[in-house]
Protein backbone atom coordinates (compact mmCIF):
# COMPACT_ATOMS: atom_id res chain seq x y z
CA UNK A 1 0.00 0.00 0.00
CA UNK A 2 1.16 3.34 -0.72
CA UNK A 3 2.06 6.24 1.79
CA UNK A 4 -0.70 8.64 3.13
CA UNK A 5 -0.15 12.05 1.67
CA UNK A 6 1.86 14.57 4.11
CA UNK A 7 0.16 18.13 3.98
CA UNK A 8 2.52 21.00 2.91
CA UNK A 9 1.80 24.51 3.39
CA UNK A 10 3.53 27.07 1.40
CA UNK A 11 2.63 30.97 2.68
CA UNK A 12 4.02 33.42 -0.03
CA UNK A 13 2.46 30.77 -2.69
CA UNK A 14 2.30 33.85 -5.34
CA UNK A 15 5.79 34.67 -5.03
CA UNK A 16 8.96 33.99 -6.50
CA UNK A 17 10.80 31.61 -4.09
CA UNK A 18 7.46 29.50 -4.40
CA UNK A 19 7.21 29.72 -7.60
CA UNK A 20 10.91 28.33 -7.92
CA UNK A 21 10.07 25.48 -4.70
CA UNK A 22 6.42 24.48 -5.10
CA UNK A 23 7.17 22.34 -8.37
CA UNK A 24 10.65 20.50 -6.77
CA UNK A 25 8.15 19.24 -3.73
CA UNK A 26 5.54 18.08 -5.43
CA UNK A 27 8.37 16.39 -7.80
CA UNK A 28 9.48 14.47 -4.50
CA UNK A 29 12.79 16.06 -4.06
CA UNK A 30 11.60 17.49 -0.59
CA UNK A 31 10.25 13.95 1.30
CA UNK A 32 11.84 11.75 -1.02
CA UNK A 33 10.25 9.98 -4.78
CA UNK A 34 7.30 7.82 -2.81
CA UNK A 35 5.80 10.42 -0.73
CA UNK A 36 2.97 11.74 -2.05
CA UNK A 37 1.99 15.20 -1.10
CA UNK A 38 -1.05 17.87 -0.73
CA UNK A 39 -0.07 21.39 -0.89
CA UNK A 40 -1.68 24.35 0.45
CA UNK A 41 -1.07 27.06 -0.78
CA UNK A 42 -1.85 30.45 1.39
CA UNK A 43 -1.58 34.30 0.13
CA UNK A 44 -2.41 37.20 0.85
CA UNK A 45 -5.69 38.52 -1.42
CA UNK A 46 -2.90 40.76 -3.25
CA UNK A 47 -1.09 37.99 -3.91
CA UNK A 48 -3.86 35.25 -4.68
CA UNK A 49 -4.08 35.25 -8.37
CA UNK A 50 -0.73 34.24 -8.74
CA UNK A 51 -1.27 31.70 -6.14
CA UNK A 52 -3.84 30.45 -8.59
CA UNK A 53 -1.76 30.52 -11.62
CA UNK A 54 0.53 28.23 -9.85
CA UNK A 55 -2.01 26.10 -8.78
CA UNK A 56 -2.99 25.71 -12.32
CA UNK A 57 0.52 25.06 -13.99
CA UNK A 58 0.61 22.08 -10.88
CA UNK A 59 -1.73 20.51 -12.34
CA UNK A 60 -0.37 20.76 -16.18
CA UNK A 61 2.83 19.11 -14.82
CA UNK A 62 0.89 15.85 -14.09
CA UNK A 63 3.22 15.15 -10.80
CA UNK A 64 2.53 11.29 -9.94
CA UNK A 65 2.88 12.72 -6.34
CA UNK A 66 0.83 15.60 -6.26
CA UNK A 67 -2.55 14.26 -4.49
CA UNK A 68 -3.83 18.12 -4.18
CA UNK A 69 -3.83 21.67 -4.05
CA UNK A 70 -5.68 23.72 -2.22
CA UNK A 71 -5.06 28.07 -2.98
CA UNK A 72 -6.58 30.24 0.18
CA UNK A 73 -6.44 33.63 1.92
CA UNK A 74 -7.71 31.49 4.58
CA UNK A 75 -5.17 31.16 7.57
CA UNK A 76 -6.99 28.33 9.77
CA UNK A 77 -7.32 26.72 6.13
CA UNK A 78 -3.81 27.17 5.23
CA UNK A 79 -2.91 25.01 8.04
CA UNK A 80 -5.27 22.85 8.61
CA UNK A 81 -3.64 18.94 9.18
CA UNK A 82 -0.22 20.76 7.93
CA UNK A 83 3.00 18.72 8.42
CA UNK A 84 5.01 20.91 7.22
CA UNK A 85 4.99 24.43 6.62
CA UNK A 86 7.36 26.29 4.63
CA UNK A 87 6.63 30.24 5.93
CA UNK A 88 7.76 32.50 2.93
CA UNK A 89 5.94 35.20 2.94
CA UNK A 90 6.68 38.03 4.53
CA UNK A 91 6.40 42.07 4.46
CA UNK A 92 9.64 42.89 2.35
CA UNK A 93 11.86 46.12 3.72
CA UNK A 94 10.78 48.92 1.55
CA UNK A 95 12.20 52.07 1.26
CA UNK A 96 13.04 54.56 4.27
CA UNK A 97 11.49 51.42 6.22
CA UNK A 98 13.44 51.40 9.50
CA UNK A 99 14.29 47.89 10.72
CA UNK A 100 11.89 48.05 14.17
CA UNK A 101 9.20 48.21 11.38
CA UNK A 102 9.80 45.73 9.18
CA UNK A 103 9.94 43.38 12.55
CA UNK A 104 6.55 44.84 13.95
CA UNK A 105 5.15 44.30 9.75
CA UNK A 106 6.25 41.02 10.17
CA UNK A 107 5.28 40.42 14.27
CA UNK A 108 1.63 41.40 12.58
CA UNK A 109 2.42 38.17 9.85
CA UNK A 110 3.79 35.83 11.91
CA UNK A 111 1.89 36.38 15.82
CA UNK A 112 -1.41 34.96 14.00
CA UNK A 113 0.37 32.25 11.68
CA UNK A 114 1.73 30.93 15.06
CA UNK A 115 -1.50 31.07 16.45
CA UNK A 116 -3.28 29.17 13.78
CA UNK A 117 -0.16 26.46 13.70
CA UNK A 118 -0.46 26.22 17.09
CA UNK A 119 -4.59 25.05 16.60
CA UNK A 120 -4.87 23.87 13.42
CA UNK A 121 -1.28 22.35 12.11
CA UNK A 122 -1.21 18.55 12.65
CA UNK A 123 0.45 17.02 15.86
CA UNK A 124 4.24 16.20 13.90
CA UNK A 125 4.31 19.80 12.39
CA UNK A 126 7.60 21.28 11.18
CA UNK A 127 8.20 24.86 10.82
CA UNK A 128 10.37 26.54 8.64
CA UNK A 129 10.70 30.04 8.32
CA UNK A 130 12.02 31.74 5.56
CA UNK A 131 10.49 35.17 5.22
CA UNK A 132 12.85 37.96 6.61
CA UNK A 133 14.12 38.97 9.26
CA UNK A 134 13.76 34.97 9.06
CA UNK A 135 15.26 33.92 13.33
CA UNK A 136 13.15 37.08 14.67
CA UNK A 137 9.89 36.01 12.61
CA UNK A 138 10.42 32.40 13.43
CA UNK A 139 11.14 33.32 17.05
CA UNK A 140 7.59 35.35 17.20
CA UNK A 141 5.45 31.93 15.53
CA UNK A 142 7.13 29.91 18.15
CA UNK A 143 6.21 32.18 21.22
CA UNK A 144 2.51 31.83 19.63
CA UNK A 145 1.98 28.65 19.57
CA UNK A 146 2.94 27.40 22.96
CA UNK A 147 1.25 24.04 22.39
CA UNK A 148 3.73 22.80 19.84
CA UNK A 149 6.97 21.97 20.84
CA UNK A 150 9.83 24.57 20.19
CA UNK A 151 12.35 22.32 18.34
CA UNK A 152 9.46 22.18 15.54
CA UNK A 153 10.51 26.21 14.71
CA UNK A 154 12.97 26.83 12.51
CA UNK A 155 14.46 29.52 10.04
CA UNK A 156 16.68 29.10 7.02
CA UNK A 157 19.98 29.75 6.96
CA UNK A 158 20.75 26.74 4.92
CA UNK A 159 21.09 29.08 2.12
CA UNK A 160 24.25 30.71 3.83
CA UNK A 161 25.34 27.19 4.53
CA UNK A 162 25.53 26.92 0.77
CA UNK A 163 26.73 29.50 0.23
CA UNK A 164 29.33 29.09 2.49
CA UNK A 165 30.29 25.98 1.11
CA UNK A 166 29.96 26.92 -2.37
CA UNK A 167 31.95 29.91 -2.50
CA UNK A 168 34.83 27.77 -0.29
CA UNK A 169 34.79 25.19 -3.16
CA UNK A 170 34.89 27.82 -6.42
CA UNK A 171 37.94 29.90 -4.07
CA UNK A 172 40.24 26.35 -4.07
CA UNK A 173 38.72 24.92 -7.07
CA UNK A 174 37.62 22.19 -5.52
CA UNK A 175 34.17 20.40 -6.20
CA UNK A 176 31.66 21.33 -3.42
CA UNK A 177 30.75 17.61 -2.31
CA UNK A 178 34.69 17.49 -0.89
CA UNK A 179 33.57 20.21 1.49
CA UNK A 180 32.46 19.31 4.64
CA UNK A 181 32.41 21.33 8.05
CA UNK A 182 30.83 24.48 7.48
CA UNK A 183 29.30 25.77 10.34
CA UNK A 184 26.84 29.18 10.20
CA UNK A 185 26.60 30.59 13.52
CA UNK A 186 24.13 33.64 14.49
CA UNK A 187 21.59 35.22 12.46
CA UNK A 188 20.14 35.45 9.09
CA UNK A 189 21.56 39.05 8.68
CA UNK A 190 25.24 40.19 7.64
CA UNK A 191 25.98 39.85 11.24
CA UNK A 192 26.19 36.27 10.41
CA UNK A 193 29.48 34.01 10.71
CA UNK A 194 30.19 31.61 8.46
CA UNK A 195 33.11 29.68 9.98
CA UNK A 196 35.24 27.24 8.50
CA UNK A 197 37.14 26.73 11.51
CA UNK A 198 36.50 22.70 11.38
CA UNK A 199 35.78 22.49 7.81
CA UNK A 200 37.55 20.64 5.63
CA UNK A 201 38.17 20.28 1.76
CA UNK A 202 38.89 16.72 0.66
CA UNK A 203 39.31 15.55 3.88
CA UNK A 204 42.04 18.71 4.30
CA UNK A 205 41.33 21.26 6.59
CA UNK A 206 40.27 24.13 4.97
CA UNK A 207 42.45 26.43 7.38
CA UNK A 208 45.52 24.73 5.09
CA UNK A 209 43.75 24.99 1.43
CA UNK A 210 42.98 28.59 1.66
CA UNK A 211 44.42 31.58 3.11
CA UNK A 212 43.59 31.97 7.18
CA UNK A 213 43.31 35.89 6.17
CA UNK A 214 41.09 35.56 3.55
CA UNK A 215 38.76 32.92 4.88
CA UNK A 216 38.50 35.68 8.69
CA UNK A 217 38.13 38.48 5.85
CA UNK A 218 36.93 38.73 2.13
CA UNK A 219 34.69 35.41 2.91
CA UNK A 220 32.97 35.59 5.83
CA UNK A 221 32.11 39.87 4.39
CA UNK A 222 31.09 37.87 0.61
CA UNK A 223 29.04 35.00 1.86
CA UNK A 224 27.13 37.46 4.66
CA UNK A 225 26.61 39.61 1.86
CA UNK A 226 25.90 37.28 -0.91
CA UNK A 227 21.95 38.57 -0.89
CA UNK A 228 22.88 41.65 -1.80
CA UNK A 229 25.44 40.82 -4.31
CA UNK A 230 23.11 38.64 -6.05
CA UNK A 231 20.74 41.52 -6.10
CA UNK A 232 22.85 43.44 -7.54
CA UNK A 233 23.99 41.19 -10.43
CA UNK A 234 20.76 39.17 -10.72
CA UNK A 235 18.43 42.59 -10.32
CA UNK A 236 16.41 40.36 -8.09
CA UNK A 237 16.31 38.65 -4.67
CA UNK A 238 17.71 34.70 -4.87
CA UNK A 239 14.84 32.79 -5.41
CA UNK A 240 15.94 29.05 -7.10
CA UNK A 241 18.89 29.19 -4.64
CA UNK A 242 16.81 29.60 -1.47
CA UNK A 243 13.62 27.60 -2.88
CA UNK A 244 16.51 24.84 -3.03
CA UNK A 245 18.10 25.35 0.20
CA UNK A 246 14.36 25.28 1.87
CA UNK A 247 13.91 22.36 0.37
CA UNK A 248 17.39 20.74 1.93
CA UNK A 249 16.49 21.75 4.97
CA UNK A 250 13.00 20.04 5.27
CA UNK A 251 14.58 17.09 3.73
CA UNK A 252 17.49 16.52 6.32
CA UNK A 253 14.93 17.12 8.52
CA UNK A 254 12.65 14.39 7.69
CA UNK A 255 15.08 11.88 6.04
CA UNK A 256 18.31 12.42 8.30
CA UNK A 257 21.69 14.19 7.18
CA UNK A 258 24.18 11.06 8.38
CA UNK A 259 27.05 12.18 9.61
CA UNK A 260 27.40 15.44 7.79
CA UNK A 261 26.72 18.48 9.75
CA UNK A 262 24.70 21.38 8.03
CA UNK A 263 23.41 24.88 9.50
CA UNK A 264 20.10 25.48 10.83
CA UNK A 265 18.40 28.37 12.97
CA UNK A 266 16.54 27.06 16.37
CA UNK A 267 15.60 27.81 19.43
CA UNK A 268 18.92 27.62 21.37
CA UNK A 269 18.72 25.35 24.48
CA UNK A 270 21.78 27.52 26.10
CA UNK A 271 24.11 25.63 23.48
CA UNK A 272 27.22 27.83 22.87
CA UNK A 273 26.48 30.47 25.51
CA UNK A 274 23.77 31.65 23.02
CA UNK A 275 20.57 33.12 25.47
CA UNK A 276 17.38 29.80 26.01
CA UNK A 277 14.74 30.63 23.26
CA UNK A 278 16.58 33.32 20.72
CA UNK A 279 16.45 31.48 17.14
CA UNK A 280 19.84 31.04 16.49
CA UNK A 281 21.96 29.51 12.98
CA UNK A 282 24.04 26.46 15.00
CA UNK A 283 25.81 23.41 13.25
CA UNK A 284 23.53 20.49 13.67
CA UNK A 285 22.91 17.32 12.31
CA UNK A 286 19.03 14.76 12.22
CA UNK A 287 18.24 11.56 13.08
CA UNK A 288 14.96 10.82 13.57
CA UNK A 289 13.32 13.73 12.54
CA UNK A 290 15.19 15.77 14.62
CA UNK A 291 17.80 18.34 15.06
CA UNK A 292 20.49 17.96 17.36
CA UNK A 293 23.29 20.75 17.52
CA UNK A 294 26.83 19.56 17.02
CA UNK A 295 27.77 20.68 20.58
CA UNK A 296 31.41 21.03 22.34
CA UNK A 297 33.10 22.15 18.84
CA UNK A 298 36.29 24.17 19.66
CA UNK A 299 35.80 28.32 19.38
CA UNK A 300 38.79 31.06 19.04
CA UNK A 301 38.22 34.47 20.25
CA UNK A 302 38.03 35.55 16.91
CA UNK A 303 34.99 33.18 16.01
CA UNK A 304 33.07 33.65 20.26
CA UNK A 305 33.30 37.67 19.54
CA UNK A 306 31.48 37.08 15.64
CA UNK A 307 29.02 34.77 16.86
CA UNK A 308 28.40 37.11 20.26
CA UNK A 309 27.64 40.24 17.94
CA UNK A 310 24.95 38.29 15.82
CA UNK A 311 23.56 37.06 19.06
CA UNK A 312 23.59 41.27 20.49
CA UNK A 313 21.42 41.59 17.20
CA UNK A 314 19.29 39.06 17.72
CA UNK A 315 18.81 40.00 20.64
CA UNK A 316 17.98 43.83 19.92
CA UNK A 317 15.41 42.01 17.34
CA UNK A 318 13.72 40.08 20.31
CA UNK A 319 13.77 42.64 22.17
CA UNK A 320 12.44 45.09 19.69
CA UNK A 321 9.12 42.54 19.55
CA UNK A 322 8.75 41.69 23.40
CA UNK A 323 4.89 42.49 22.97
CA UNK A 324 4.55 39.89 19.87
CA UNK A 325 5.76 37.21 21.90
CA UNK A 326 3.09 35.96 23.28
P1 LIG B 1 8.07 37.78 -3.20
O1 LIG B 1 7.80 39.22 -2.93
O2 LIG B 1 8.33 37.31 -4.60
O3 LIG B 1 6.87 36.90 -2.64
C1 LIG B 1 6.35 37.07 -1.37
C2 LIG B 1 4.90 36.64 -1.41
O4 LIG B 1 4.42 36.59 -0.08
C3 LIG B 1 3.98 37.61 -2.17
O5 LIG B 1 3.27 36.90 -3.16
C4 LIG B 1 3.05 38.15 -1.07
O6 LIG B 1 1.74 38.39 -1.55
C5 LIG B 1 3.08 37.00 -0.08
N1 LIG B 1 2.70 37.36 1.29
C6 LIG B 1 2.97 38.51 1.97
N2 LIG B 1 2.41 38.47 3.19
C7 LIG B 1 1.79 37.26 3.30
C8 LIG B 1 1.04 36.64 4.32
N3 LIG B 1 0.77 37.27 5.47
N4 LIG B 1 0.56 35.39 4.10
C9 LIG B 1 0.78 34.76 2.94
N5 LIG B 1 1.48 35.32 1.91
C10 LIG B 1 1.98 36.55 2.09
O7 LIG B 1 9.27 37.39 -2.22
P2 LIG B 1 10.30 36.16 -2.32
O8 LIG B 1 11.43 36.54 -3.18
O9 LIG B 1 9.54 34.93 -2.62
O10 LIG B 1 10.87 36.17 -0.82
C11 LIG B 1 10.07 35.82 0.27
C12 LIG B 1 10.80 36.11 1.58
O11 LIG B 1 11.99 35.33 1.66
C13 LIG B 1 11.24 37.56 1.76
O12 LIG B 1 10.92 37.95 3.08
C14 LIG B 1 12.75 37.47 1.61
O13 LIG B 1 13.40 38.51 2.31
C15 LIG B 1 13.03 36.13 2.20
N6 LIG B 1 14.32 35.49 1.90
C16 LIG B 1 14.92 34.77 2.88
C17 LIG B 1 16.09 34.09 2.68
C18 LIG B 1 16.72 33.28 3.77
O14 LIG B 1 17.80 32.72 3.52
N7 LIG B 1 16.16 33.16 4.96
C19 LIG B 1 16.80 34.18 1.38
C20 LIG B 1 15.94 34.58 0.25
C21 LIG B 1 14.91 35.64 0.58
O15 LIG B 1 15.50 36.89 0.49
Amino acid sequence: MGKNPVTVTVTGAGGQIAYAALFRIAAGDMLGPDQPVALKLLEIPEGVRAAEGVALELTDSAFPLLQNVEVTTDIAAGFDGTNVALLVGARPRTKGMERGDLLEANGGIFAPQGRAINDYAASDVRVLVVGNPANTNALIAQRNAPDVPAERFTALTRLDHNRAAGILAEHVGAPVADVEGVSVWGNHSPTQYPDLTHATVGGRPAYEVADPEWIRGPYVERVAKRGAEIIEVRGSSSAASAAGASIDHIRDWVLGTGERWTSVALPSEGWYGVPEGLVCSFPARSSGGRWSVVEDLSMDEFSAGKLAASVAELEAERDAVEELLG
